[in-house]
């Protein structure tokens, strides 16, 4: 019966909010995806984070640095809409760091040079705008309207990243060969944050059942292909993917195979930095341990002297 209404308030497009009655089942879905999104997040901080000493001028330097404090409140948002639904943030560090929780395959390549700082921006927040403009109207009221402020602050940062690849592209041949490289190496693994193709896909019968996915896998990796072609030729930089073509019948682009047996190593902990990402974040949860504590005692100080 309480299923029944659940289902019914779902489909009939109300949000559930942290004290209406849910599913164990639907609970734990939103648990695990809010968790590994907001790993993603925090993770996905290392990758750029790696070139704020190194960036060619005190502007890009900004730039950079804001968009990276950018990704740590998305962290941030996200862990506060997990903790609605009734797990502690200690609890989900922890399942980062056992590797019981995923993070986006994406953030265990390395970014090799500046022009990977364009490709990031442009492609891997490019490619997360797409999926979570659909997350927007995901069932579920905190996730939903934290994706909503997300987005926003994405936009932003997808064009410095197009920026960036734009100059580069238009400056020095040596310049131009860089952003080529950046996009060579980032297309695919860009591509691969969809997540496998729906046929391979375990969550999505749930996730579309309770409207926590609003759209499939390949939907949206399509989505992001298609503007993304235009936007390479505009800055005359090459897809690398030479089955990539224009399919004036469906009204989408063709495109080649992408490798699944590298993107399950990647995420099944295999990828060329996984080992790196964890232990940096290990390392840096550590050395934080002190500022935790003297915030939490600061916070019980003011308490006590609010009640006295
Ligand atoms: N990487 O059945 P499905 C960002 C796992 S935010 C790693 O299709 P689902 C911002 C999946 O978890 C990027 N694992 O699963 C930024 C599942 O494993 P499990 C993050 C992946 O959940 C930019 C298994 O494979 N965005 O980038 C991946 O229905 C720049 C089977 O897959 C989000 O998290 C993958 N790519 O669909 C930050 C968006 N794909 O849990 C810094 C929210 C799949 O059963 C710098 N999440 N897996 O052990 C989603 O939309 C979905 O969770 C999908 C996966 C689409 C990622």
């Amino acid at each position: 019966m309480k299923e029944q209404q659940f289902q019914e308030k779902i489909d009939l497009e109300k949000k559930i909010e942290p004290k209406d009655w849910m599913p164990v089942d639907y609970r734990k879905h939103l648990i695990r995806q809010i968790s590994q999104h907001a790993h993603s997040e925090i993770i996905g901080m290392q990758p750029e984070g790696n070139w704020i000493s190194r960036a060619p001028s005190l502007r890009a330097k900004m730039i950079l640095l804001a968009k990276v404090q950018d990704e740590a409140g998305h962290g941030l948002y996200l862990y506060s809409a997990c903790e609605t639904l009734g797990i502690s943030r200690e609890e989900l560090v922890e399942q980062l760091q056992d590797g019981k929780a995923k993070y986006s395959s994406i953030f265990n390549y390395p970014t090799l040079s500046w022009a990977d700082m364009g490709a990031v921006g442009w492609l891997v927040d490019g490619a997360a705008i797409v999926n979570q403009v659909s997350l927007q109207r995901t069932s579920y009221g905190p996730y939903s309207r934290g994706m909503v402020k997300i987005c926003k602050e994405e936009s932003f940062h997808q064009r410095q990243g197009y920026e960036i690849m734009a100059d580069m592209a238009n400056g020095t041949p040596q310049q131009k060969e860089m952003a080529q490289d950046a996009l060579n190496r980032f297309w695919w693994p860009s591509i691969m944050m969809f997540g496998p193709q729906d046929s391979d896909s375990p969550r999505t019968g749930n996730a579309m059942k309770w409207k926590i996915k609003r759209q499939f896998n390949d939907e949206l990796r399509q989505k992001f292909i298609d503007q993304t072609v235009g936007q390479a030729e505009v800055i005359g930089l090459t897809i690398p993917d030479p089955d990539l073509k224009w399919n004036e019948e469906k009204g989408h682009y063709d495109f080649g195979e992408m490798d699944w047996d590298e993107f399950w190593s990647v995420v099944n902990g295999n990828g060329p930095c996984n080992i790196q990402r964890l232990e940096h974040h290990k390392k840096a949860h550590s050395d934080g341990k002190w500022v935790r504590e003297a915030a939490k005692d600061y916070s019980k100080k003011q308490k006590s002297t609010e009640t006295n």
